[in-house]
């Protein structure tokens, strides 16, 4: 694929003056997208780094906005759904579609890095309304710098790291159109060189900061919310600060809320499989199977082997299990 017909974020023409000075003494590296480089511990694409510097240097926190983070491919599009309705719920407002029939969650809860911040320090961020609802890949460290004395609140949802790379393989082979080459994805992966990566430093900077600030920091499983939708769901609303009332509990609300956010509805949806991201990734490719497990479906027995030996050494002492 050529180097402009990739979005935006993954590509390297739109860098400032600075970030090129800057990125000349980062540690460079390269996978089949393009080049990375490592910030504060984190591997970006260029312009995905420009979109970090962006955003460090320009966010203004309101004392009510919402970070919704993740590593890529584990469960992003469905904690921005569930957070979304969460919210229109409170509104009360019956008389127009929801909101999630009418753009996908990733319309309506862009990225900080990747789309908002990405050619800016100073966005319009004047459609938001409170509570803002934003996302993000960063890592904690880089996220929190803006957040400092902020009391807004970060969901992170984790996710077994084999059914990532299988997710992320799925993602890939859609959006470059070709088979891509899983092997490669893998060694990418277990080396800790690739986009957002090192997964284990990703997962492990919101674990941390999730047990020492609770009530900042809240973090979610993937495979949780599935086994578990329900309990999953009011823990987040808890969190959030708009829990289900008891009337609510008991009117089969909860319910409702994880069906209109289940998979199966949201790529039902008309705007699901028509629309794409402002940088042209067709919405689609956000919804596949959703399943816990696919990865023995892919990875020969040895790359799980190998996998869980990493995440177990990395994980190591964290108290955090798979
Ligand atoms: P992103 O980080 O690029 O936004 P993200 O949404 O985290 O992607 O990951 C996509 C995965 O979530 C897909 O998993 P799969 O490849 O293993 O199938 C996708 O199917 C799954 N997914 C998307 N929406 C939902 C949902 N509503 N419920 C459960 N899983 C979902």
């Amino acid at each position: 694929m050529k180097e402009k017909e990739l979005p935006l974020h993954l590509r390297e023409d739109n860098l400032s003056e600075e970030t090129k000075t800057l990125i000349s003494s980062l540690p460079l590296s390269k996978d089949v997208i393009g080049n990375l480089y490592n910030y504060k511990g984190c591997w970006y694409y260029p312009n995905t780094l420009q979109g970090v510097l962006n955003f460090e240097k320009g966010f203004k926190p309101q004392e009510t906005d919402i970070i919704l983070a993740s590593f890529p491919k584990s469960g992003t599009t469905w904690l921005k759904a569930l957070t979304i309705a969460l919210f229109e719920r409170l509104k009360n407002d019956t008389s127009s579609d929801h909101v999630l029939q009418t753009d996908n969650p990733h319309g309506l809860v862009p990225f900080l890095e990747m789309s908002l911040y990405l050619k800016s320090s100073t966005p319009d961020l004047s459609k938001f309304s409170s509570p803002r609802v934003f996302s993000t890949h960063m890592p904690l460290h880089t996220l929190q710098l803006p957040l400092t004395d902020s009391p807004c609140k970060i969901v992170y949802v984790c996710r077994n790291v084999k059914d990532v790379l299988v997710s992320l393989w799925h993602f890939r082979c859609a959006h470059l159109k070709k088979e891509v080459d899983m092997e490669s994805l893998f060694e990418s992966l277990c080396s800790g060189v690739g986009s957002f990566g090192p997964i284990w430093e990703n997962v492990l900077s919101y674990w941390r900061g999730s047990l020492e600030d609770p009530k900042k920091v809240l973090f979610m499983r993937y495979e949780e919310m599935k086994s578990e939708p329900n309990a999953q769901v009011k823990r987040l609303a808890e969190f959030l600060g708009c829990p289900f009332t008891e009337e609510e509990k008991e009117d089969g609300s909860v319910d409702k809320l994880v069906e209109l956010c289940s998979l199966r509805n949201l790529s039902s949806m008309e705007i699901n499989n028509s629309g794409k991201t402002f940088n042209s990734v067709p919405y689609s490719t956000f919804f596949r199977k959703g399943e816990v497990g696919d990865f023995k479906n892919h990875l020969t027995p040895e790359m799980e082997n190998k996998i869980d030996m990493i995440i177990q050494e990395k994980y190591n002492g964290s108290g955090l299990k798979f």
